[in-house]
């Protein structure tokens, strides 16, 4: 079987072809025009960057390689035992845009966990963090520090061929893959179980579910089949989000790949982006602690005009390109669906029910262009019912998520040969006489 890096490297030299043609004989080719809406507007609907992992369509939702999620269901090989696509099948798939076997998955399973121990510095280091301060601001930290061990970074040092880099940049993106379970479960068990030794990670096990016995919940297969499919789903979600978009941009600059993702993670931190699963606990909790758990459609149709009304954003609906229900919330609502517990649940139950209503609400607001729900609607629930309850953590497994998206496409970035992203800005003077 070949290996990851073997399967990368045979699909490499067609991808540079596709561009060295693309350049030649459509530079100057026009596939879309600017408004100032566009430049105002936080350039939604600008193409503006290359992408190879995924692409997203606004009504279909997100396809990985041409791949749907529901197409991903059925071909991505799951743990030994398990349903649902893990992280190193979503990973090869993004990397390569090959389907990996059993046997390649496996393999690079047990090298993800043979990688995956932190340096001792970087548990040190998350120890000195006062409790209280942010999983995510420690997160970014500690994959900051990381690039202590950046092979990139120590290569470039030396002097390396341009086409030499994508092996460096694949080599620092493989271990911090590796590492992320680590130091996010170090960072849980600091602030939320502090004391509490990590057990060591099983060359046997898949990363979420090593990330799963980490923060202590490995006995407990839902949960660790629903961080299966939870991170997965959340690896890509094509160039433009603005975690995968910063993490694109830091990397054109040469910066590692650990600096790049940790830049990338401080954007995930946003409320707008990969903190709305946490906002959305906070509100639908807040809306049960006044309505009670048995609410009625109309109840929650008060509550969510109550929230617009006070100025604030519904969280977990609403998205930059999505024109529809998200898919990957379609995916983990079908995963409650399927089993009783997680039916019976009242905050889930509280999920399904708002969003009965919340689209019609949304839709007689009148400002959103999309009243649908986006994946943070429901995935933070789904956490919360399975006893992982600290919800200022989620945007962490998020973090963890994105990763392979994000990563991968670094090491694209470098064998195509990407250069410096560097768009024009423009003064409202400027654009004025622009105008004229
Ligand atoms: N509730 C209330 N108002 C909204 C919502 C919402 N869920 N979504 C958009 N709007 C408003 C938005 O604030 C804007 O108002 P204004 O003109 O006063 O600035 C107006 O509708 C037009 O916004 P759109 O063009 O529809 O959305 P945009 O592309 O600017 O923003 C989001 C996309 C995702 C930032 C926005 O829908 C939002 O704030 N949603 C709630 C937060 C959320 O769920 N974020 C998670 C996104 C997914 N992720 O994982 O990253
Ligand atoms: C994401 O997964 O990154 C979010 O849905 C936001 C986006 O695509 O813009």
């Amino acid at each position: 079987t070949k290996s990851l890096r073997e399967t990368l490297q045979e699909v490499i030299p067609a991808k540079q072809e596709q561009l060295k043609k693309l350049k030649a004989e459509h530079s100057q080719t026009v596939v879309g025009d600017v408004k100032v809406e566009n430049i105002i507007g936080g350039m939604r609907g600008i193409k503006a960057m290359l992408w190879e992992a995924s692409v997203l369509d606004p009504n279909e939702g997100i396809r990985f390689h041409g791949l749907s999620i529901p197409d991903c269901q059925k071909v991505l090989p799951p743990a030994p035992g398990g349903k649902e696509i893990i992280a190193e099948s979503m990973l090869w798939l993004l990397l390569t845009g090959k389907v990996p076997t059993e046997a390649q998955t496996r393999e690079l399973s047990r090298e993800l966990a043979e990688k995956g121990d932190l340096p001792p510095f970087v548990e040190k280091l998350i120890a000195s963090f006062p409790k209280t301060l942010h999983p995510m601001t420690q997160l970014g930290m500690g994959v900051a520090a990381l690039n202590h061990d950046s092979l990139f970074q120590a290569a470039y040092e030396k002097g390396i061929k341009k086409t030499e880099y994508w092996t460096y940049t694949l080599d620092d993106c493989i271990n911090l893959i590796a590492r992320l379970p680590a130091l996010a479960a170090r960072i849980y068990r600091n602030v939320y179980k502090p004391g509490e030794a990590l057990p060591a990670l099983n060359k046997d096990l898949d990363l979420v579910g090593n990330y799963s016995n980490l923060l202590g919940f490995g006995g407990n297969q839902s949960l660790t089949e629903y961080l299966r499919l939870y991170i997965a789903l959340h690896g890509d979600h094509e160039g433009g989000n603005a975690s995968a978009h910063t993490a694109h941009l830091v990397g054109s600059t040469l910066s590692d790949p650990y600096l790049s993702y940790s830049a990338a993670l401080f954007a995930l931190a946003g409320p707008l982006h990969g903190l709305a699963n946490q906002e959305v606990l906070r509100w639908q909790l807040a809306m049960q602690a006044e309505l009670g758990s048995d609410v009625s459609h109309e109840q929650i149709k008060e509550y969510l005009w109550k929230t617009l009304k006070s100025g604030q954003v519904v969280p977990g609906y609403g998205h930059g390109v999505l024109r529809n229900p998200d898919p990957r919330f379609i995916a983990l609502q079908e995963f409650c669906d399927a089993r009783p517990e997680l039916q019976e649940s009242s905050i889930i139950r509280l999920v399904k029910k708002t969003y009965e209503v919340a689209p019609g609400v949304l839709k007689e607001h009148g400002k959103t262009k999309n009243p649908y729900p986006n994946v943070d609607a429901t995935s933070g629930c789904v956490l919360y019912h399975y006893g992982l309850k600290e919800f200022k953590y989620y945007t962490v497994i998020f973090g963890v998520s994105r990763a392979l998206g994000a990563l991968t496409q670094l090491v694209w970035a470098r064998a195509l040969g990407l250069p410096l992203e560097r768009p024009k800005s423009l003064s409202m003077d400027a654009l004025e006489k622009l105008i004229k």
